[in-house]
């Protein structure tokens, strides 16, 4: 239905992406573009590339006059950085007599843990730098221009997506399902870490500067709250139309992320059925159907994260990711130097000491493209009216369903 490709080296001229499947018509605000890749480029722990880039999507299809006419919407973020790589970046067979920066030595020594090594062997490069630069996170910002049309759409059918820092190394938050979407809402923007808990926040920061100081890198996790998803998302018929397989997917295909849970995640595995199951009650008085509750019953609790059956069931959508430590590391790890087949350290890029905090603004695109895709499904239209009509058509008609006899 809705279905994206991106393009681009880290240290290239630009990265582009294609989103094709948008309907028509949809008031798209572009300064929301950049605020989410302005979001995605801050966080404690990020390393010197993010003072050179000021990302910005420059639209250069598929809208006209601040709408969505239905066509692919081509996006392109120029590398600022390019400047300084273009003499060992160039496209040309030999150098351009103008090109500029550091003419630099090619990338023998693998970091464990980073694509190198698979991609020197599978591609056939001696030359890692062919690998590094595509494999690098920095692709993830085309993902988040992709993201912030997504969530244009979603918003067109009332639901919002939002994220916060759960874990950095052994610091963390005790339970996060306790951690509301309104407060997570809350959370300024240019909070170091986005976590929820200012005193939780001091612990991972000095994790951060630990692992800086060791010549080290620190992973963790990080939770995406969907609010007011339109219920009856995904299907449970088929195997690739479940909804949590389709997120997990989507959020495992973030560099360094190595872990999905949905709602209470890995930790439903440790207790009994009576513990994990959210009970089915009357609706509270006062919370009306046609009012804010997608679904006219109250659940009491959300361990299920939102999906049953791999179906939108109305609750808030949860979905934590974990991600590993980033495999570049200034004191680095044992490798072998392919050239001369000689033991050697592992080659240094500059990098980040820890991009938690920015994977989860990725992550928030991700889950954003995945539910944009699912309520075009449900909703399907070319035309955002008609999506938006098609969608109030349901909503009245299971209001309807849940009214008291
Ligand atoms: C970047 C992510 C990281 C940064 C990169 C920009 O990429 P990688 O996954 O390759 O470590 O290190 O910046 C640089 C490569 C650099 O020159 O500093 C991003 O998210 O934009």
């Amino acid at each position: 239905m809705l279905r994206f490709l991106t393009a681009g080296e880290s240290h290239g001229k630009a990265l582009v992406t294609i989103i094709e499947g948008v309907p028509a018509g949809l008031a798209l605000d572009l300064d929301a573009i950049t605020l989410d890749l302005r979001r995605r480029q801050t966080g404690y722990g990020r390393g010197r590339r993010m003072a050179i880039e000021s990302d910005r999507a420059e639209p250069l299809s598929g809208i006209r006059h601040g709408l969505s006419t239905g066509a692919p919407i081509a996006l392109l973020i120029p590398n600022k950085d390019w400047e300084n790589w273009q003499r060992t970046m160039y496209v040309e067979a030999a150098m351009p007599a103008e090109a500029t920066g550091a003419d630099r030595l090619p990338v023998t020594r693998p970091r464990p843990g980073h694509a190198d090594l698979a991609g020197f062997v599978k591609y056939g490069h001696d030359d890692m730098r062919n690998v590094l630069e595509r494999a690098s996170a920095r692709e993830t910002a085309a993902r988040v221009a992709v993201g912030a049309i997504a969530r244009q759409l979603l918003l067109a059918v009332g639901a919002e997506i939002v994220s916060h820092v759960v874990s950095i190394g052994s610091a963390g938050l005790a339970d996060r399902l306790t951690v509301t979407f309104d407060r997570v809402r809350a959370l300024a923007a240019d909070s170091p870490l986005h976590c929820a808990d200012p005193g939780v926040e001091r612990q991972m920061i000095a994790e951060i500067d630990r692992a800086r100081e060791a010549g080290d890198t620190m992973g963790g996790s990080f939770e995406v709250i969907a609010h007011d998803v339109p219920p009856g998302l995904g299907s449970y018929v088929q195997w690739d139309r479940k909804l949590d397989g389709r997120l997990a997917q989507a959020l495992m295909s973030i560099p360094a992320i190595k872990a999905v849970g949905i709602g209470r995640g890995p930790a439903v595995a440790d207790v009994p059925g009576s513990r994990v199951h959210d009970e089915i009650l009357p609706a509270l008085p006062g919370r009306n159907i046609r009012g804010d509750a997608p679904v006219g019953v109250a659940r009491p609790t959300n361990n299920a994260g939102g999906l049953e059956g791999g179906v939108t069931n109305g609750e808030d959508l949860r979905v934590i990711a974990y991600m590993k430590p980033i495999s570049t590391l200034m004191k680095p790890l044992r490798s072998v130097d392919l050239a001369t087949m000689t033991e050697s350290p592992a080659a240094i890029e500059r990098s980040d000491v820890c991009a938690v905090p920015a994977a989860a603004v990725v992550g928030e695109a991700m889950v954003a493209f995945v539910l944009a895709d699912a309520v075009i499904e449900k909703f399907g239209a070319d035309s955002i009216d008609e999506l938006v009509r098609n969608w109030k058509a349901f909503r009245a008609r299971t209001a309807a369903r849940f009214e008291r006899p």
